[in-house]
């Protein structure tokens, strides 16, 4: 039999990026109207590339089905325990078209690799498009594999709402999930050997080092709070300025309150972010009487992460009776920062190596769905460089050559997985 060597060599041979990047125009088109890319989580825009690439795996002649959860999971058995990768098909609003999709892509390749030349396989391998990855319309990220490590389950589906007050299990169900069964969707770690997901870096790090890969050893942890301030609308001519009640200074003083605490030196690695606010009734006219805000506090320190996220809820009451306004904060989503395989980084950069591609070892700011499989099976997560560090935007970019060296490294450490003991 030829040694895995010689069929790793042939194998890697064919990756093909010109494959890669049809892939991505084929899920770029399934977007709403409007800049970028916008395919929300459990929408049917979701659903419909979740079977663009349910369909693209069967035609290779891989075993295909969507989990309770939404999760769609293309296997081509084997005799020991399993391999996987993939990503998330789902986007922010006006997203860009790479942020899952180029690590479902990479995923669809390796299929077509594999299953086009036979590589002696040893153990099953499962291809995977999580679902509803963003945090973008319910505020938790990683649902369809947080689902899958026992994160979340029934209960959370309810409480989990979006802007319209539309629940998970509702969405689930508008588009023929079935969250009364999403207890189901848990992998069993037993059944599990490795896995590694491919994902752009949506930083800047590789490009201005100059690395082809980034070897991922750390993903920060999120605590995410939606903060409602109320004061009182009334008059902006009639209402001299000691008889305010304005919710829109005391958000301004605590948006500025988050950044300030963010850059202090003390808390390096810290990020906190506004990235949605809504005034009410936004009349020129009319002191504003309501302000709903988010608030996204990232760390590599899971207590610091939560140490701010405290300390900013009580500043902001504070700001708030300081202007006789009132404030209710509300945890939307909290995730621990995760500490990745040690050992299967190691085999990552075994693969850069081999295949003579740079890489760097860094911390991902953005979470993962490897960050939840971590707690099932050792996971890895192997970084593509983004062009000049865009991301959550419609310049967000990859070249597909180098989505097809990432799928390389992905590749051969997934060979070399699959011939361990
Ligand atoms: O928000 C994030 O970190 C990721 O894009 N889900
Ligand atoms: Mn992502
Ligand atoms: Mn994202």
């Amino acid at each position: 039999m030829t040694p895995p060597t010689a069929l790793d060599a042939a194998a890697l041979d064919t990756v093909d990026s010109d494959r890669i990047a049809a892939h991505l125009d084929r899920f770029a088109r399934l977007t709403e109207a409007g800049e970028g890319c916008t395919r929300l989580a459990y929408t049917p825009l979701e659903r419909e590339a979740h079977a663009v690439f349910a369909a693209h795996m069967s035609g290779l002649g891989l075993l295909v089905h969507t989990d309770p959860a939404g999760n769609t999971i293309a296997e081509l058995p084997g005799d020991a325990a399993a391999l996987g990768t993939g990503s998330h098909l789902d986007t922010v609003p006006h997203g860009g078209g790479l942020d899952g999709i180029a690590g479902v892509a990479a995923a669809m390749e390796i299929a077509e690799v594999v299953t086009r030349r036979a590589s002696a396989r040893r153990r099953t391998w499962r291809f995977v498009a999580f679902a509803a990855e963003e945090g973008a319309r319910f505020g938790q990220a990683c649902n369809g594999s947080r689902m899958v490590a026992g994160l979340t389950g029934r209960a959370d589906l309810d409480r989990l709402a979006d802007r319209d007050g539309r629940t998970m299990a509702e969405a689930m169900t508008a588009v023929g999930l079935t969250p009364d069964r999403a207890d189901e969707a848990r992998w069993a770690p037993e059944d599990w050997h490795a896995f590694v997901e491919l994902h752009i870096e949506q930083g800047e790090v590789l490009q201005s080092r100059g690395a082809d890969i980034g070897v991922v050893d750390l993903i920060s942890g999120s605590t995410r709070l939606r903060v409602a301030v109320h004061g009182r609308a009334t008059h902006s001519g009639g209402t001299p300025m000691h008889l305010r009640h304005d919710a829109l200074v005391v958000a301004a003083e605590c948006v500025t309150l988050g950044d300030r605490l963010a850059r202090d030196a003390r808390h390096h690695g810290t990020r906190v972010t506004v990235g949605r606010l809504e005034v009410e009734p936004g009349s020129i006219t009319t002191i504003p009487g309501a302000v709903d805000f988010s608030v996204d506090v990232r760390d590599v320190d899971t207590v610091r992460q939560r140490d701010v996220a405290r300390r900013l809820a009580a500043e902001f009451d504070r700001i708030a009776r300081s202007h006789g306004t009132s404030v209710r904060v509300d945890v939307l989503a909290d995730t621990s920062p995760v500490l990745l395989s040690a050992a299967l980084a190691g085999r990552v950069r075994d693969s850069c190596a081999a295949l003579g591609l740079s890489y760097r070892v860094l911390p991902s700011g953005a979470s993962h769905d490897a960050q939840q499989v971590n707690r099932i099976t050792p996971a890895a997560l192997v970084f593509v460089p983004s062009r000049d560090g865009v991301s959550h935007a419609p310049q967000e970019y990859t070249t597909p050559a180098q989505i097809a060296a990432g799928t390389k490294v992905v590749l051969r450490t997934l060979l070399r997985l699959d011939a361990d003991a």
